[in-house]
């Protein structure tokens, strides 16, 4: 996968050369490119913001530095059937999740326009729309400063999903939220560690129980952490024993959907 980040902070994107990705850059999976915006600009200054029309705090991106950035970076994209994707990172975007991972896990190409101070003028979201598929995303409901650090965790998220970039596979599936559940707790060496003990259970060798005992603690903690991830969830996909489990939790099975007492 090809992914281009376009920022007046390039080197805030560094990180993304390290751990794993790093790795997978090294490895041909990842072609990372970053480009400064202040690139696009004509003027001895280099500048890259002014004021807001309408009036009103702080500055607007000017777009002609943008369109221009865009334009070096379609000019370097191999020729597809489907528009390319640019994700623009906005707390009035999309919410960032591990399905959204996943899908543009599937993309040849990913951009991502880092806006900062109060946003990119709104008509280069407009332009782009002619030559890029273009995709507002947020990475949660709170404010930072800039795009540059929704994209790295994007970059990762996205990154690790890429074949070969994760060495087993099975970690991937496993994980916090593949299946809409979080992790259960893990526990290493000593068993015993400052008067905290690791459960009977795993020390057992008995894959069964251990398996079971898991998955249990999996519906525990969501239903502690973030009930809203069993609500409406379809009863069908658990067994007996678990649907057990959830009622013990407060969780009622109505019209064939997971609703809490
Ligand atoms: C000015 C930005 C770009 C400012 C952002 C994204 C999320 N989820 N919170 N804040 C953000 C993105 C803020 O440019």
């Amino acid at each position: 996968m090809r992914v281009d980040v376009v920022s007046i902070f390039p080197e805030y994107l560094a990180p993304l050369r390290l751990s794993l990705l790093g790795r997978a850059q090294e490895d041909g999976i990842l072609q990372l490119s970053v480009h400064d915006l202040r690139d696009f600009t004509a003027d001895r200054h280099r500048t890259v913001d002014d004021t807001p029309y309408g009036g009103g705090a702080g500055m607007v991106m000017k777009p002609e530095p943008w369109a221009l950035a865009l334009e070096a970076v379609l000019a370097e994209l191999p020729e597809t059937n489907e528009a390319p994707t640019l994700i623009v990172p906005s707390p009035a975007g999309e919410v960032f999740t591990q399905a959204l991972a996943e899908e543009l896990a599937q993309e040849p190409s990913l951009t991502f326009a880092c806006g900062r101070y109060e946003g990119i003028d709104e008509r280069v979201l407009e332009w782009a729309a002619e030559h890029f598929r273009v995709r507002p995303v947020s990475l949660g409901d709170y404010v930072l400063n800039g795009g540059e650090v929704a994209v790295m965790a994007m970059v990762e998220a996205v990154g690790r999903l890429l074949p070969g970039v994760v060495g087993n596979p099975e970690s991937l599936v496993e994980e916090s939220h593949s299946d809409g559940l979080l992790e259960y707790p893990v526990y290493t060496k000593p068993s015993s560690w400052r008067g905290h003990d690791v459960p009977d259970v795993l020390l057992s060798g008995n894959h069964g129980l251990i398996a079971r005992w898991r998955r249990e603690q999996q519906f525990r903690r969501t239903a502690a952490r973030r009930p809203e991830l069993l609500e409406g969830a379809d009863p069908a996909e658990f067994t007996g024993r678990e649907r057990e489990v959830l009622r013990e939790l407060g969780y009622d099975v109505v019209d064939g959907r997971l609703v809490r007492q």
